[in-house]
């Protein structure tokens, strides 16, 4: 990142004034397709995707280079079985089945690579269906998975090794007016049943993501995928400082679900909020103990390359391979706003964060010592 993106991204928070962005920007009417990856820097897609926090489309031209899109398609263009079995054949993967519908997800089983593609050959020689219904391997993906945010609001990124896929964007906010009376999401966004719901919302935004192409999901669109064909796709998440209050705001909010489900208890148990933290991390896989953990962690990665990588010549970041100076300062900057809100929320005050080390309060003080002496660097 250089120093100029830097100072766009730190206005750009200060405008929000802690309110989130998602729900200060319109919402875009199309999906850009970027197409030559000479003429887009990483500055242009953090101004222009990662910051409004809009989704946008990779040619195939950004992956031309990757070895699994030489390696695990034939000439034609389809999933080359041969070389996945003889490289992976004894691995076991996850398989969840999609025609069988628990809460809203699948159930899944684990088979070794080699019993998934016998079964996906069969698939393909039965006309796309099997008696054991449409199966779908975890990451390397198959068929539709239901609607649904991706993790603690992280960003994703999602190639097409070869197939195609169809996306369905719902921007933040927008899934409320998809609730049941139970306050669940649908399962399947395109389902006729809904319709009279999609009434409430605006149409998605759609896109057809075709082999090599790269689509980038920003944080907390809600999004249903659907197979157009054989596919195998490559996915990745992540957290930076343009989307961490969305994971903080996101993990407020499933305490508070945890905290209502077990209300009626909150008086006869002395350690009922003690419990709730408890519960939150079996559902989300975080509490807040962790989630002071997670900044912590990065915190203290990006101090050390700020201490490391101040010096002349530094100072623009590593021309796009590493993280440079000013991506640090800046995730700092946005560590420092969550880890005030979170110091202060009264659910974390009743943890013992006096075991904690450091002790919450005097990160959060570093963090802003750090943030005043790196503004003019
Ligand atoms: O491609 C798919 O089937 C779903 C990808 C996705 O949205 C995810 O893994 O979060
Ligand atoms: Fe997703």
């Amino acid at each position: 990142m250089d120093r100029e993106t830097r100072m766009f991204a730190e206005s750009h928070f200060r405008g929000l004034r802690g309110c989130l962005p998602c729900r200060v920007l319109p919402t875009p009417d199309h999906v850009d397709f970027i197409e030559k990856p000479d003429s887009f820097s990483y500055a242009d897609f953090f101004k222009g995707y990662l910051l409004p926090n809009v989704p946008c489309v990779f040619s195939s031209a950004f992956t031309e280079g990757w070895g699994s899109r030489r390696h695990w398609v034939t000439p034609s263009g389809k999933p080359d079985f041969d070389y996945l079995l003889q490289n992976y054949g004894d691995v076991v993967v996850p398989v969840a089945n999609c025609g069988v519908q628990e809460y809203n997800s699948n159930p899944k089983e684990h088979m070794p690579l080699r019993d998934y593609i016998s079964y996906w050959k069969e698939f393909i020689q039965q006309d796309y269906s099997s008696s054991r219904g449409c199966l779908y391997l975890k990451d390397w993906h198959l068929c539709r998975s239901p609607f649904h945010a991706d993790i603690f609001r992280s960003f994703s990124w999602s190639v097409n090794i070869c197939g195609r896929k169809k996306w369905f964007f719902f921007p933040p906010g927008q899934e409320e007016a998809l609730r049941d009376c139970y306050g669940s999401l649908p399962y399947d966004v395109t389902a006729s049943t809904l319709l009279d719901s999609r009434q409430h919302c605006s149409p998605p935004l759609e896109v057809t993501q075709e082999a090599g192409e790269m689509v980038f999901v920003p944080s907390g669109w809600h999004h249903q995928v659907h197979n157009l064909e054989d596919t195998i796709s490559i996915n990745h998440n992540w957290v930076n400082g343009c989307n961490l209050a969305n994971m903080w705001h996101f993990l407020q909010q499933e305490l508070r679900a945890v905290q209502r489900e077990v209300s009626e208890w909150r008086d006869t148990m002395p350690d009922w909020h003690h419990h709730c933290q408890v519960i939150m991390k079996s559902c989300s896989g975080i509490n807040f103990e962790e989630f002071y953990h997670f900044l912590k962690v990065i915190a203290e990665r990006r101090l050390l390359l700020l201490a490391t990588e101040t010096g002349p010549g530094e100072r623009e970041g590593n021309k796009g391979t590493g993280l440079g100076p000013q991506q640090a300062a800046f995730d700092i900057s946005r560590i420092a706003e969550v880890l005030a809100s979170v110091v202060a929320h009264p659910d974390f005050e009743k943890l013992d964060t006096s075991v904690f080390s450091p002790r919450p309060e005097d990160l959060l003080q570093q963090l802003e010592e750090l943030v005043a002496a790196t503004a003019s660097l």
